[in-house]
């Protein structure tokens, strides 16, 4: 057998060059690179071995979550075929890849992640950052990666390589099994050398399969679709990731159905096209919902039914309601009692269109749909030019940047008012140019998310839509987009505070307290004091982007437009009035409230949920 003497680090650079993936007869390199940052756990051992493959690009990131958020936003962009590894030191180098860990998992997004952990030779022990337990010597804090991984190892040995990588890729490739797979990697092992198997670097290419579903369920899913009245679909992400946006709107244009979008399907169908329904759930259009509450046959193509798609289980209240689920993940296909197609979203549309050649919704229906439609178009209209005075409503600034954007520029997101608002709002043309990090929600992915978009596709501006909440917990890779020419457009809403958590607090009896960015006031000891003096703009301008400050609604458009003019990340600070919302449209958010309170407001929010909660339902 043809060996090759590389070190641990050396040999997993090497492998990762030469992962591909094949679907539809595409061909495509699996891993783009690394971000991460360097510290003694990493630098002489990964550290070395990308120093050595200058063909395979390093990016050096301000902090480790970042560099997970980055490679997010790269692979959803790429629709999962590609995505980068993540290196760190070990200790809070490495920990700091958690929540994006978590979030990669939660959006079934494919990423590498390679902490650096603890000597496995021992002796030296308990070294710098380690974490040390009194009843085993094989704990460290990389084992806090285990629930938030699809795949978790620690690599002991060099040649535990040989059978752990191609799990890794098993589980990275696998559309159902895919989210964050985490190779623990201690320091003394990543610089061991072995004599490696050459066939282990040999170009690999891993078939990302299309698969159908069993035909009995297939027959069963067809008559219930067939014997409906109302039936309704719910496009979620895999639409996306399945590149079934052609299939579906076949489907439904022969079919006569309607769609609601989740926050990961948004896009699935053009805005105007007359089936889409836009936005379902807590966060849905008025029309979308109406149409759920009466649904009798809810097909749900690639969702994973968060609390915000089914609006706390009080979406669909037909009680006769069935689903039918189409989902690569047997996991999502059996939710809610389907009839469970586990199978490619885009070929199940495809056999669903052949098999229901005769038949579409009734009339009745299709005007009900339309008129629905119509409504909510003119109320996302009324939004986008509400003319509020002094300071403009968020929906304005949200239909300023609509306006300004192509239609292939991606609007990225991810935590506050606006998920919400652009949910509803953004008029989306195509796939892929929505994208709302909406299954962890996490503060801090908007920034690195948008940079790891705008690497996927470089020709397309990128907006990231950010908080004032948001901007102030991680900002520090706006310098790294500088470092590598990756330009974005950041829009900043000033709202001093959580407009969200603030709006939420406010609707269960609590005012408010605690989310707002005001100096800490020595009479009532709260914090009620004058606003905190936060300059954004200069802030934004001391990591190296430009900035503007736009004190209306003309300078912001004038903004926006100098903006995509400039070819460095520039951010524009808006500010705008808090208290003017985007009204939530025939929904409902579980948020349980106190039971039990001093506070008459709480109690009337408590009584007003008790009420609520009794729209929750089991499907079963
Ligand atoms: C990392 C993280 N911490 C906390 C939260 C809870 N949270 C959701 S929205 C929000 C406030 C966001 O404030 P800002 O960015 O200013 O947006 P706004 O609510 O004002 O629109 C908070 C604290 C979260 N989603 N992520
Ligand atoms: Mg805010």
């Amino acid at each position: 057998m043809a060996t090759i003497r590389l070190t641990t680090a050396q040999a997993i650079i090497k492998f990762l060059k030469n992962q591909y993936v094949r679907r539809d007869g595409r061909e495509i390199q699996f891993f783009a690179g690394m971000l991460g940052i360097f510290g003694h756990g990493n630098v002489a051992g990964v550290g070395q071995a990308l120093q050595e493959n200058p063909d395979f690009p390093y990016i050096l990131v301000r902090n480790e979550q970042s560099a997970v958020h980055m490679a997010c936003g790269f692979t959803k962009m790429k629709n999962r075929m590609q995505t980068f590894a993540c290196t760190s030191s070990i200790g809070p180098g490495a920990t700091n890849m958690i929540t994006g860990a978590a979030l990669a998992t939660i959006n079934r997004l494919p990423v590498l992640l390679l902490p650096g952990d603890i000597f496995a030779r021992r002796n030296v022990a308990p070294v710098l950052q380690q974490l040390e337990s009194p009843y085993t010597q094989d704990i460290g804090v990389n084992d806090a990666f285990k629930p938030v991984s699809r795949y978790w190892d620690r690599i002991y040995r060099p040649e535990q390589l040989i059978t752990s990588l191609p799990e890794v890729m098993r589980v990275l490739t696998s559309p159902a099994d895919t989210g964050a797979v985490t190779l623990a990697l201690p320091q003394d092992v990543q610089a061991e050398a072995y004599d490696f198997p050459e066939e282990l670097f040999a170009q690999r290419v891993w078939h990302i399969s299309r698969w159908t579903s069993d035909r009995f369920l297939f027959s069963q899913a067809v008559d219930a679709i067939r014997t409906s009245k109302h039936p309704m679909i719910v496009a979620g992400g895999g639409v996306l990731y399945s590149e079934a946006s052609q299939a579906l709107a076949s489907f439904v244009k022969q079919t006569g159905i309607p769609v609601g979008e989740t926050q990961a399907g948004k896009g699935a169908l053009p805005y105007d096209h007359p089936q889409n329904m836009g936005a379902i759930g807590a966060t849905g259009t008025s029309a979308a919902n109406q149409l759920a509450q009466d649904a009798d046959v809810i097909i749900g193509v690639g969702t994973r039914y968060s609390d915000f798609t089914t609006a706390s289980k009080t979406a669909f209240q037909n009680p006769n309601v069935r689903f039918i689920n189409i989902n690569v993940a047997e996991f999502d296909s059996f939710k809610h009692s389907a009839i469970p197609l586990t199978a490619d979203a885009r070929l199940m549309l495809e056999e669903l269109t052949e098999a229901l050649k005769d038949f579409k919704v009734d009339a009745g229906y299709q005007a009900r749909m339309a008129t629905l439609k119509e409504s909510w178009e003119m109320e996302v209209d009324r939004l986008f030019h509400l003319n509020n005075q002094p300071l403009p409503a968020q929906s304005e600034v949200i239909g300023a940047i609509w306006d300004s954007a192509e239609p292939t520029d991606v609007l990225v997101s991810a935590a506050g008012s606006h998920p919400g608002d652009l949910h509803k709002l953004w008029r989306t043309h195509q796939p892929n140019t929505y994208h709302m990090e909406y299954g962890y929600s996490c503060m801090g992915y908007e920034i690195p998310g948008a940079m790891g978009v705008k690497i996927a596709d470089p020709l397309r501006e990128v907006y990231a839509f950010v908080g004032d909440g948001t901007y102030l917990m991680m900002p520090s890779d706006i310098l790294t987009s500088v470092q590598e020419g990756i330009k974005i457009i950041m829009v900043v809403v000033d709202n001093h505070g959580f407009a969200s958590i603030g709006g939420l607090s406010q609707s269960l009896g609590s005012g408010g307290f605690g989310t707002r960015f005001r100096m800490r006031d020595l009479q009532s000891g709260q914090l009620e004091g004058e606003y905190l003096p936060v300059d954004f703009a200069a802030n934004a301008r001391s990591l190296g982007a430009e900035a503007i400050t736009a004190c209306s609604m003309d300078e912001f458009r004038q903004a926006l437009q100098a903006a995509r003019n400039a070819t460095k990340t520039t951010v524009i600070v808006v500010n705008a009035d808090r208290e003017i919302r985007v009204p939530g449209y025939d929904s409902w958010w579980d948020v349980a409230v106190a039971e039990t309170s001093t506070m008459d407001s709480v109690k009337k929010a408590r009584a007003e949920y008790e009420a609520a909660l009794k729209k929750e339902r089991y499907f079963l």
